[in-house]
Formats: structure tokens, C-alpha cells, sequence
């Protein structure tokens, strides 16, 4: 039977599009984007497509799968077998070393209020072991709210109004593919657009400037910027009067910030910086949408606190075309707290929960762990043997626990190094409701299909589990919806009934706006910061993270003098993919099949290099051999590999990055990274 629904996409990605699917006897067949969201007119990208494919694929997990400890294959085994298994382990581990010696593990793989049904199991268990902070995005989103006192943007689509849009480490053209139908437009009006990244990229070829700084280093060049603004009088006198808390220790500080040291810390020309500030001081309304590439470095936050002053100083805020696009959470209706107070490892809101893990620090911490040791790791829409920084650390604490479970919808690098591997439900198999970092609807994604025989959701198997291991009928009930779609479906409304404005009929229909939308983030002027106004200077970031209250520079902790690798490792996001995500498709891999670094042809002659040599990158954490490509857009002494690759298709960049944290957040500053190239052969 043929019908189309409307569904939305639960990758973590800023776009987050609406679409429309065509379902034919319990099959994808077709997509088309959705008329009702205004972020994503056009529709899918190349990966949203490729849902035909993914959702029909022969290499998707369909049974659970168990090691033999022997011959380390995997052998398929029934359900029952598995859940006995699972009672098995789950119950020796809390028996013999205490619920906390099981680890529970989640990666941002798919996105949906059921996946909150994984922690309510495990408080029914009696706690277990969780992590704090994340890969992701944690050092700007702690270093805006300490600023600006919220996470909020204007809408997606007011972007047509600014006159100036700098992509300022971000590279919308690949990671936000829709955001560039308002550039377009905001071009067509006359906008001019700058691009400052160490890498020529696509973004950057729609742009009026690029400028290459060294990179870390942005924070100086923020902060010179600021101080020539300053002395030119190029700012708003009476927004900062009226809105600003601790302009004149900013403007004090500052003045440290000369050209000519700056010229020397990022290797940007004086005439580029004095190009870039007079646009900044010429041109309004301006918008900084600032990437979260940037803010990977172990000066991440203050990073972000320092290019957010040239969005205050020159009273860029609270209007239209005017605002810092770093994340918009104005969606994430259904959280508690919007600023995850996860991020502080000694905050006490989960008793039983041991927060004792660093996501950037997965490796060593779990290494490391004591009272108890960790014995049992159930990892959950997650990847980390690809994406957690130190590949090789990560991959011996893996080795190191004494039974690991993992669910997923394919045999990853992580899946292979399981003892259990349990297949995982897509996104047209069961209904969820999602928000966006980016666009301000809540969405609906909708169940199209029936998973096959054998895959089971999540939520069934937490319900299974907690029966089986005989826990409270009521709480149960209370926590875990049945498997039944009716019972998902009443778990999900009963949510929505503390959110009367989100009606279900209507979001089966399409995406809705957030009730608490607004067009223009902070157009009445407040700021949820401890002294209500914009702060320059927080008290707050030196208390909470110890460092200066005012936006500085410190170089990145790994750099040329630190470090006996001379060459500075990138590794961006790329079109195709979602990090680990995709990359095992036909329709993706027919691109690129491997992994292969980017080089200056100057850094590779230097080398011996040619186009197309096989080379080792290296350090002393770990090494990949692959392919060289030449990029004469990429800044001398960087090189570039995009992360996502998997160890079974050449090797992840994770291999050479350090778990390290980010100065804010508990992010991880996967981009302190020094290495080497040789040729081989
Ligand atoms: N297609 C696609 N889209 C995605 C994703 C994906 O994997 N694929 N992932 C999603 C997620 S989870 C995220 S976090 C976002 C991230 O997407 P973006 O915010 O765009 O971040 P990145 O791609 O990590 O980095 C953006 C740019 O920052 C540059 N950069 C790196 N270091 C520096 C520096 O020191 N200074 C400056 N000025 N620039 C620097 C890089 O060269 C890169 O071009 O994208 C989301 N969207
Ligand atoms: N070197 C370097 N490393 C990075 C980054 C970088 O810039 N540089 N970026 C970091 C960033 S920003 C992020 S967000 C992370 C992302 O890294 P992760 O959080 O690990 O996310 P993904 O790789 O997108 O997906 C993880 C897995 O989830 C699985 N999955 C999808 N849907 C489901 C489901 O419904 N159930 C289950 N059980 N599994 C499912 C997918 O098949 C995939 O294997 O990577 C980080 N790693
Ligand atoms: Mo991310």
C-alpha cells in the first residue's frame, strides 16, 4: 500500500529539514522536501536522500549477534538468549561490584525525547556510571550564556537582512547547507560575506574576504579587532552605556591586543586586519555566525567570548540581521534546563547517577576508573572508537571492560569491539519528537515503517529488561513506555501535556513553531546574566571555570613550541556525512571510498609529497597511513583529514588527537593536535 508522511530528520546537524516520505508495502521509496518549513524550502541534502538506501540497506544489523571469545566472530543468537545474557552480566556486575561498575554510554547518533526512557531505565536499575560534557558544541554554548545569559538567535531566515555575515569558523556551505539559501538572498540585497578559516571551502567561495588565520588563534585577532574599533570609535556608545557590564576593563584590556602583535600570534597580514575591522566598523546590521570547528581548541570558550565582544561592542544585537548565530535553543522546549547543568561533573541533580567520566577524556578516565572499576560498558547511538578523541586509549579501556553491549543499526568500529551487539530501529521505525539548534520548529518524526522482524527499538528492550529483571510493575509503567506504537504514542503526549501551545494532530502534519519564537533574539534588551546586563567581564567564568573574566587569548595548550610535530591537524565536518554516519553507503561512498589527508603542496614538497602518494600522519599518539591530496587553499602548516572515517575503511583522526577538555563547557579540544607527514614507499 502506498501513503507519504510528513517526517523530519533526527541527525545531529543544524539543519534539522522536514520532509515528506513516500512509503510503498513497508518500504522507503521516495523523498521530497516539505512546503511547511521555512529553514528548509528546498529540501533534503545528499544524506537525507540516501535514507532510501540506509533504511534498505544489506549491511543493516538485523538479529543480535554475540562474540565467540574464541574465534572473535559473531554469531547470530535468538532474542531470549540475549536478554538472558543481559540479565546475566547486568546482575553479577551490581552483585559483585555495584551498580556504578556498568557504564552507560550514549553518542549523538539520533535525536528524540524517547531517548530519555534510557535513563529512567537505568534509575529503576539503581544508577549507574554516565559522562559529562560532550564532543560536540559545550565550550561556545557556556561561553554565550555566561555572556549573553541565553542561547538564542534570530530566526534562521532573518539572516536575509544583515548587510554583513561572517562565517567565522563555520562552513555552512557543507555543515548547514540550508542556512546558504539566506546568504544567497542577503547577497542579492547587496549583504557582503567574510570568511575567516584556516581552509579555503566552499563557504568561503561565496565570500567577498577570506582571511586565513593561524589556527587557535582567533581570539587575538577578535581582540585586535575590538581595540582598533574602540580607538577609531567605530562602536555603539549607547548600547554598550545602556547594556554593557565591564566595558572599560575590556577596552583596558585590550589595548594589549596591537596590530603588530597580533600580526605575529595568527600570521593574518596587517592589511587584512585593518580590511576586517573597517568592514565591521562600516557595515550594519552584522551578523557572526561563529562555528563550532573553532571552539575545539583548549581556548575554545574564550574564543567565542572574544568574536561575541565585536557583536557587542558594535551593538549588533536585538535586532534585525543583527545577532551572533552560535545556537538557537529555542526549540529545546522539553528540557528542564536548557544549559545542561551536566556540565558541571559535581552538580548533584541525579543522585544516583556517578558522573565521574570526561567525554573528553573517555579513554584515560575509564582507563582510570576506581570505586568502583568499571566492568560493563552499553554503548547507545554512539560511536567512540571513531569519534571520541585518542582512538588508541579508547579502544584499550574498551578492551579492558569485561563485557560490552552495544546497540546500533550498523557493524561499527565501536560494534566490533562488543561482546553483544544488539541492532537498533532507523528513523521511519518509531516515532519521536525532536528541536533544532538551528531552526525554531518542533518536529514530529513520524513512524513510516514497521522494523523488521528482529530489530527492536530501544524503548522495548528497557521494557523487556526491566520486567525480566523483576523491578516495580508500576514504576515500570510509570517510565518505560510498551512496545506498542499506542503506548509510545500516549508517552510522547503525556509529555506534550505540560506544552498545551504543541498540538499532536498538528505536528503529524508538520513542523511547529516553538511558542516561545522569537524573530529577533534579546529585542527587549534582557539578559538572563547575573548582573542582567551583557557581560564583557563574568565573574561567573572565573568562578565556574577559573580562568580570566575578560575575553583573552592563550595560545592552544598543543602548538608548534610544544610540540616536536610540526604541522597543524584539522579535521572538519564534511558534506557527505554525518561524523561516523553514512559513510557505509553506496550513494556516499561512491565519492570518496577512503580516508585522505589535505596538504599545502608547499608543506608537501617539502616532504617529497605528490598528488596521490600514500603518506603516514603521525604522532605520538598514533598514526594513519592514507592517501595525500593537494589543497593550495589550505593554510601552510595545517593539514586537514575530515573525521567520521572508520578504523575498517583506513583509519580515524581520531587516532592522532588528545583527550583533552576545552577551556569552558567540559568540551573536547580535539583541534590542539601537532603532527607529522612522510611519504612512504
Ligand atoms: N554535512 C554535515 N553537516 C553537519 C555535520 C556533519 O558531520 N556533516 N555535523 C553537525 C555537527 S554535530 C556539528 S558540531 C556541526 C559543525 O559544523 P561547523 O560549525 O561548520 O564546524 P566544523 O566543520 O567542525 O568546522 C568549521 C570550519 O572551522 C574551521 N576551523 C578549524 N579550526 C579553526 C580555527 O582555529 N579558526 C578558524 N577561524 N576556523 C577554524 C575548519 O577548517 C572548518 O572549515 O555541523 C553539523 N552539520
Ligand atoms: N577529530 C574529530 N572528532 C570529532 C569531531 C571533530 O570535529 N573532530 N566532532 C565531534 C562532534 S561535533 C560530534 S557531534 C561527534 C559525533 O559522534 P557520535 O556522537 O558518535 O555520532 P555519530 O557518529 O553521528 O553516530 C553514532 C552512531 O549512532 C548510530 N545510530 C543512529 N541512529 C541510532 C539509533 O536510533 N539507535 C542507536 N542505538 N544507534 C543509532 C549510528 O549508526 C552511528 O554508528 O563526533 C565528534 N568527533
Ligand atoms: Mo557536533
Amino acid at each position: 500500500m502506498k501513503n507519504k508522511h510528513s517526517t523530519a530528520c533526527p541527525r545531529n546537524c543544524y539543519s534539522t529539514c522536514s520532509f515528506i516520505v513516500h512509503v510503498d508495502d513497508n518500504k522507503v521509496v521516495h523523498i521530497e522536501p516539505h512546503p511547511e518549513n521555512k529553514t528548509t524550502p528546498e529540501g533534503v541534502c545528499l544524506k537525507g536522500l540516501s535514507y532510501v538506501e540506509r533504511a534498505n540497506s544489506s549491511d543493516r544489523l538485523l538479529y543480535p549477534l554475540v562474540k565467540d571469545k574464541e574465534t572473535g566472530r559473531f554469531e547470530r543468537i535468538a532474542w531470549e538468549d540475549a536478554y538472558s545474557l543481559l540479565i546475566e552480566k547486568l546482575t553479577y556486575f551490581k552483585e559483585e561490584f555495584g551498580n556504578h561498575s556498568v557504564f552507560f554510554l550514549t553518542g549523538s547518533g539520533m535525536a528524540g525525547l524517547l531517548n530519555n526512557v534510557s535513563s529512567n531505565f537505568w534509575k529503576l536499575f539503581g544508577g549507574c556510571t554516565l559522562h559529562y560534557g560532550d564532543l560536540c558544541w559545550p565550550a561556545g554554548l557556556e561561553a554565550v550564556r555566561l555572556t549573553l545569559g541565553e542561547n538564542k538567535h534570530n530566526a534562521p531566515w532573518d539572516l536575509k537582512h544583515a548587510r554583513l555575515i561572517i562565517f567565522w569558523g563555520k562552513n555552512p556551505a557543507e555543515t548547514n547547507v540550508q542556512q546558504m539559501i539566506f546568504v544567497e538572498k542577503a547577497q542579492v540585497d547587496g549583504a557582503k560575506v567574510i570568511v575567516i578559516d584556516p581552509r579555503k571551502t566552499e563557504s568561503s567561495e561565496r565570500a567577498d574576504l577570506l582571511i586565513q588565520p593561524k589556527p587557535g588563534t582567533d581570539a587575538a585577532l577578535a581582540l585586535c579587532i575590538a581595540n582598533i574599533l574602540i580607538e577609531n570609535d567605530q562602536i555603539d556608545n549607547e548600547f554598550i552605556e545602556k547594556h554593557v557590564h565591564g566595558f572599560d576593563e575590556f577596552k583596558k584590556h585590550v589595548k594589549q591586543f596591537s596590530i603588530e602583535k597580533t600580526v605575529k600570534i595568527t600570521g593574518v597580514k596587517k592589511e587584512f586586519i585593518l580590511k576586517f575591522s573597517e568592514e565591521i566598523g562600516s557595515t550594519k546590521p552584522m551578523t557572526i555566525a561563529p562555528g563550532y570547528g573553532m571552539q575545539r581548541f583548549s581556548n575554545g570558550g574564550q574564543t567565542i567570548r572574544a568574536i561575541l565582544a565585536l557583536q557587542i561592542i558594535t551593538g549588533n544585537i536585538g535586532k534585525s540581521g543583527a545577532n551572533f548565530h552560535y545556537a538557537n535553543l529555542q526549540s529545546y522546549v522539553f528540557d528542564e534546563v536548557k544549559e545542561p547543568l551536566s556540565y558541571y561533573p559535581d552538580h548533584d541533580n541525579d543522585a544516583p547517577f556517578r558522573r565521574s567520566i570526561s567525554m573528553a577524556n573517555l579513554g584515560e578516565n575509564m582507563l582510570n576508573s576506581t570505586g568502583p572499576e568499571l566492568k560493563m560498558l552499553w554503548v547507545e547511538r554512539g560511536n567512540p572508537v571513531a569519534q571520541n578523541p585518542d582512538t588508541n586509549t579508547v579502544l584499550a579501556a574498551i578492551r579492558k571492560m569485561e563485557y560490552t553491549v552495544l546497540i546500533d543499526q550498523f557493524m561499527t568500529d565501536t560494534a566490533l569491539e562488543a561482546d553483544l551487539v544488539l541492532p537498533a530501529k532507523n528513523m521511519f521505525e518509531q516515532s519521536d519528537i525532536i528541536g533544532s539548534y538551528w531552526n525554531p520548529y518542533i518536529q514530529l518524526k513520524q513512524k513510516v515503517t514497521n522494523p523488521p522482524d528482529e530489530v527492536k527499538p530501544e524503548t522495548e528492550i528497557y521494557w523487556e529488561l526491566a520486567h525480566k529483571l523483576g523491578f516495580d510493575k508500576a514504576l515500570i509503567q510509570e517510565n518505560i513506555p510498551a512496545p506498542d506504537d499506542e503506548s509510545i504514542e500516549r508517552w510522547l503526549k503525556n509529555i506534550l501535556k505540560k506544552h498545551p501551545e504543541i498540538n499532536w494532530e498538528k505536528l503529524k502534519e508538520g513542523p511547529q513553531l516553538a511558542h516561545n519564537h522569537e524573530e529577533i533574539a534579546f529585542a527587549d534588551f534582557k539578559f538572563k546574566t547575573a548582573s542582567g546586563k551583557i557581560e564583557l567581564f563574568s565573574e561567573q567564568v572565573e568562578k565556574l571555570w577559573g580562568i580570566n573574566p575578560l575575553a583573552d587569548y592563550t595560545e592552544p595548550v598543543e602548538n608548534e613550541s610544544t610540540s616536536e610535530f610540526p604541522l597543524q591537524l584539522l579535521t572538519p565536518n564534511t558534506k557527505n556525512r554525518i561524523h561516523s554516519q553514512f559513510g557505509n553507503l553506496k550513494s556516499i561512498s561512491q565519492f570518496d571510498e577512503k580516508p585522505f589527508v589535505h596538504i599545502n603542496p608547499y608543506d608537501a614538497k617539502e616532504r617529497s609529497i605528490k598528488h596521490g602518494d600514500l603518506v603516514k600522519v603521525f604522532n605520538d599518539r598514533g598514526s594513519l597511513e592514507i592517501e595525500a591530496r593537494f589543497d593550495f587553499g589550505l593554510r601552510l602548516g595545517c593539514v586537514s583529514i575530515y573525521n567520521g572515517w572508520w578504523l575498517q575503511e583506513g583509519g580515524t583522526p581520531n587516532l592522532l588527537s588528545k583527550g583533552r577538555e576545552t577551556d569552558m563547557g567540559h568540551g573536547a579540544a580535539f583541534h590542539d593536535c601537532m603532527v607529522e607527514v612522510e611519504k612512504l614507499g
